[in-house]
């Protein structure tokens, strides 16, 4: 749903050009040094980017989903990196206070991860539930007005730069699955809290993952997102649902540029004596990419619209980011079969993309668990 559409226009011509202008130029120092500058996440904040989804009464911009989903195909032309900094702010780091929170909780957090001013992030994955993420072994004991917390987290996207962590534990022991588990908002600083090493990853470097250890750590009963125990589980997948459409977005608007770096190389470079682009097996590689690009685009757009009329887009989302997710890696594999050997040289976007593509497979769900998801709903559904 766009309910503004001016100002949406103006807001997606603002970031084509900030794209164009200050963060492509400055993809490659961010991956080689690993880090964004400081300037750059100013002027992201500047331009509102870490609220988009954040309602207007907390001082975010309030898009609907359709809208944001405008905003990131464009803000991802650019090295992905970029979409991380603000990615937790928008999704899973803050849409649990958003969709489950308390009113109190929403006044405390909102306003400053909707400015940029904190980072929120997810903490859920733990070293023996990845998929399975209802087995997490994560302990919440009730000690008087607090809970005590004692767990590792694995893999946390921006944790080293958080100031407020959403952290899923088991609050009930006798419960072995999701029934068990209560989602809490523990503030950096907390004593008992600490963080691991930055992981070395294959790619997105400017990105930043490592363990969150909680090793007696003590929060407020009040912590608990909506002061509900027990339903932590299932703010996770209602936020899961809304992020994953906005990861297949993310893919849309990566593809879109490693098929725009392909064209472009396909279009000067010359052998045989004309460019490589008069070939057909060249030109199969560019339209399969161009129709998957496409595709991915009208799922996503598709499912955002649904979840605008606040119906379920459980299936639709695991469909946007599986097939997005899985494009998007196609596209960067075609691109680099392009460019060939050019194509394997880090002078070259593609190669960087190439490497930063692969993670989307595997976060917010592996495509195994988007299938079995889409599956489930299915049988569900005529059962
Ligand atoms: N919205 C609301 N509630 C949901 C839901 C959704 N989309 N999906 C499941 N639930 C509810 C179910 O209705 C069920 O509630 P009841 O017990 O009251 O019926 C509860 O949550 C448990 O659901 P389910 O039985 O389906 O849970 P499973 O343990 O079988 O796990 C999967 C389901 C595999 C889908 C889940 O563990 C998952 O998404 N795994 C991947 C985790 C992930 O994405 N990790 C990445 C970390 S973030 S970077």
């Amino acid at each position: 749903m766009i309910k503004d559409e001016s100002t949406l226009n103006v807001m997606v011509e603002t970031v084509q050009k900030f794209v164009k202008e200050r963060l492509i130029p400055f993809e490659e120092q961010c991956s080689e040094n690993d880090e964004i500058p400081h300037e750059i996440i100013d002027e992201m904040r500047e331009l509102g980017l870490f609220g988009l989804s954040i309602p207007e009464e907390y001082d975010g911009l309030g898009l609907t989903l359709e809208e944001e989903i405008n905003v990131v195909l464009e803000l991802c032309q650019a090295s992905p990196i970029f979409r991380s900094v603000i990615g937790t702010n928008v999704g899973i780091g803050a849409l649990g206070i958003v969709i489950d929170g308390t009113e109190e909780q929403k006044k405390k957090y909102l306003p400053k991860l909707a400015s940029g001013e904190i980072i929120g992030s997810f903490a859920l994955t733990e070293p023996d539930a990845g998929s399975d993420a209802a087995s997490l072994r994560t302990s919440a004991v009730k000690d008087g007005d607090h809970y005590v917390l004692n767990g590792t987290k694995r893999f946390i996207t921006n944790a080293p730069e958080a100031s407020v962590f959403t952290v899923f534990a088991r609050t009930n022991p006798d419960i072995k699955g999701a029934g068990g588990i209560s989602a809490f908002l523990v503030d950096k600083g907390t004593p008992g809290l600490s963080l691991g090493r930055n992981e070395k990853k294959m790619g997105q470097w400017g990105g930043h993952v490592c363990d969150v250890i909680l090793d007696n750590c003590r929060v407020p009963a009040s912590a608990i997102i909506g002061e509900k125990e027990g339903v932590g589980f299932k703010t996770a997948m209602k936020v899961l649902d809304k992020s994953r459409t906005h990861i297949a977005a993310v893919c849309v608007g990566a593809a879109t540029r490693i098929l725009d770096e392909a064209l472009r190389y396909a279009v000067d470079r010359k052998q045989f004596n004309k460019p490589i682009a008069d070939f057909q097996l060249i030109q199969a590689m560019l339209a399969d990419s161009k129709a998957e690009i496409y595709a991915a685009r009208c799922m996503v757009l598709e499912t955002a619209r649904k979840y605008d009329l606040k119906k379920n887009i459980s299936t639709e989302s695991s469909c946007s980011k599986l097939f997005a997710s899985e494009m998007v890696c196609r596209v960067a594999d075609r691109a680099v079969q392009i460019l060939g050997g050019s194509g394997y040289i880090r002078d070259y976007a593609v190669e960087r993309f190439y490497r930063d593509v692969r993670l989307f497979r595997l976060y917010e769900g592996t495509s195994q668990i988007q299938q079995l998801i889409i599956a489930r709903n299915m049988i569900k559904d005529v059962s």
